[in-house]
């Protein structure tokens, strides 16, 4: 019971539907953390790992029909399939209801429906908001302690005030008395992740996967809040944001969106190459953004955790992912080593002799296939992170002085340039494209547009969302506006091989963006943006061969006219809600580049 009657209320009558066997409030303690553990590993869902290699900190696998994000079975339901647009799955609200009432009528028998109230933001700060997800899951609950701030103290702040509803379940009940239980229980057939943007509802059936069943993150985070923040002024985003401090102790914000597993948490909390400069981690998955009394916009992580790839992390790769996630952890669908720690590919240089694999077989290094699921995924306390900055939890945010948009290309998109204006900053995100990873289920490497790494996770019409982009920009002064870049660590040679070493390297092109931004960073206008100037981009100790760089920085005016068709035709979709500022950025890029190339 809460002192929020519309809660209690909305409590019990989803009891009502659900059938659980008991209904638990989450009071959000380290003690309640720990039972989920005890209960997760009584049932067979976790392994408790080393307590002296892996503190506190359990290995869990998943169905194999339940390792990613399902976007095919994703939803948004608003009232009119017009606000859903062209790259959401509509369906109607009503309709829905009728769908998932049979599924959830008794969808919780033989469990337990837990109520966690949680804040996405720090307790009380401005920008937070507050949601309750009622779960018929452990881990749901366990994670939901490490991914966002959950329990009494989220009701204390709530009082009689309005939440998101979050309605979750794996949908599998256990209907006879004593019908054991699977280890990860979902349903394998059915999977439904349902928005309701009007109502600021979500329903989610079927799927334990975090990005489906964590309902505070991506259901409330990006999809629910997009609308929230079109109709209230500000942007949440799928973005990290990190802080970087220069030699002289300047420090800067910047905010950057890339697609799912496109390396947002390496880059959040990078160690720099560049000696004297210093990166620290707000938030590596999502970031809202609201303006200030001073007309600038300010950043809070909404998270608590990280819910990381883990593949390819590694003291090389990621020092300070791997030190977050030394103690205190939930491991999924990675393999498990047999004195009970857990690897996964590119952990170490030599993979252990033996493993357990995601798939609960032997594995050995001749096994000749991967040991963890490519989507297998680290749930660490952000807190954690060594190199978390002092303000990663200031209600008020940070103050954002430039934007990235990345994509992970493999040709025409150069290591990075600088939008001419926030419209045209708004034109790159809108236009930015990346191959697809095993984030969510479905291929891999498929070239597809993904605007402002958004396509999953935009709440309403994408070209509504474009128009959104514009309004904060024209509403503002341009001069406290953060600077929009786009950038690229993916870009190949000819040889197939990438062009660029990315990771700590990337620390070379934040460092541009600051100077940038500080009015220092010297830049060419080419048709397509401002690059470095020649000499600009520090390249210091870098061992790039100089005709490796001057293809990662090329604009080839061919590849990039090239490109045009497939741009108007993304464009098309949005049909008259398209703004005209977006059709003339593209007008004019075509000119630029018509110019040039009859130069050449
Ligand atoms: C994530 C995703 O889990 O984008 O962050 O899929
Ligand atoms: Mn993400």
């Amino acid at each position: 019971m809460s002192k929020n009657k519309q809660l209690d209320a909305w409590v019990s009558e989803m009891a009502t539907m659900c059938q659980p066997d008991a209904v638990v409030w989450c009071d959000g303690s380290s003690a309640e953390y720990d039972r989920m553990l005890h209960v997760m590993e009584q049932s067979g869902t976790a392994i408790r790992l080393d307590e002296g290699k892996r503190p506190h900190s359990i290995y869990v696998r998943s169905d194999p029909a339940d390792v990613a994000r399902v976007e095919e079975f994703t939803f948004i339901c608003s009232m009119s399939k017009d606000d859903a647009g062209p790259t959401n799955n509509w369906k109607d609200p009503a309709e829905t209801k009728a769908i998932l009432t049979p599924l959830f009528t008794g969808c919780m028998k033989g469990r337990t429906l837990y109520v966690i109230p949680y804040s996405m933001g720090p307790i009380g700060s401005p920008i937070a908001k507050i949601g309750v997800e009622l779960t018929d899951s452990p881990y749901v609950v366990a994670s939901m302690h490490i991914m966002a701030r959950v329990g009494t103290k989220v009701l204390d702040v709530l009082g009689e005030g309005e939440f998101v509803r979050g309605l979750h379940s794996v949908g599998a009940p256990l209907e006879k008395d004593g019908q054991p239980d699977t280890p990860w229980p979902c349903n394998a057939k059915t999977k439904y992740i349902c928005h309701f943007p009007e109502t600021r509802e979500i329903m989610s059936y079927g799927s334990g996967y975090g990005g489906n069943a964590l309902l505070g993150k991506k259901c409330h985070a990006l999809r629910i809040a997009s609308v929230q923040a079109r109709d209230e002024g500000w942007l949440a985003e799928h973005m990290l944001i990190l802080g970087i401090t220069n030699p002289e102790g300047v420090k800067k914000y910047i905010a950057a969106a890339f697609p799912s597993a496109c390396g947002k948490t390496n880059l959040a909390m990078l160690q720099p190459t560049v000696p004297g400069w210093k990166i620290e981690t707000i938030g590596d998955d999502i970031a809202w953004m609201k303006f200030g009394a001073d007309g600038h916009l300010y950043a809070i992580n909404p998270e608590f955790g990280f819910f990381g790839v883990a593949p390819g992390t590694s003291l090389k790769s990621n020092f300070n992912a791997m030190k977050a996630i030394e103690r205190n952890t939930i491991f999924t669908n990675c393999a498990l080593t047999p004195d009970r720690d857990i690897w996964w590919e590119e952990m170490t240089d030599t993979p252990p002799a033996e493993l357990t694999d995601w798939l609960r077989r032997p594995w050995t290094p001749a096994s000749g296939r991967k040991t963890a699921h490519p989507n297998a995924r680290f749930c660490a306390p952000a807190s954690q992170c060594p190199v978390i900055s002092r303000e990663w939890e200031d209600p008020k945010g940070v103050r954002i002085d430039a934007i990235l948009f990345g994509g992970r290309r493999a040709t025409v998109v150069p290591l990075v340039n600088e939008a001419l204006s926030w419209q045209h900053g708004t034109f790159l995100g809108s236009i930015m494209s990346s191959e697809t990873t095993a984030a969510a289920a479905g291929a891999v490497g498929a070239l597809r547009f993904d605007p402002f790494a958004m396509l999953p996770f935009c709440g309403y019409h994408m070209g509504d969302y474009f128009g959104h982009w514009l309004k904060i920009g024209a509403k503002a002064d341009p001069a406290r506006l953060p600077r929009l870049f786009n950038v690229n660590w993916f870009r190949k040679g000819a040889d197939g091989k990438f062009l660029w070493p990315g990771y700590g390297e990337n620390s070379r092109v934040l460092k541009w963006v600051f100077e940038r931004v500080a009015g220092t960073g010297k830049a060419v206008d080419t048709p397509i943006g401002r690059l470095p100037a020649p000499g600009s981009l520090d390249l210091a100790g870098l061992s790039v061969p100089p005709s490796a760089m001057d293809q990662v920085l090329k604009v080839d005016i061919e590849a990039w006219l090239a490109e045009l068709p497939a741009v108007r035709a993304h464009y098309e979709k949005f049909g008259d809600k398209l703004p005209q500022g977006l059709k003339d950025e593209l007008a004019a890029l075509e000119k630029r580049l018509q110019g040039a190339g009859a130069k050449v």
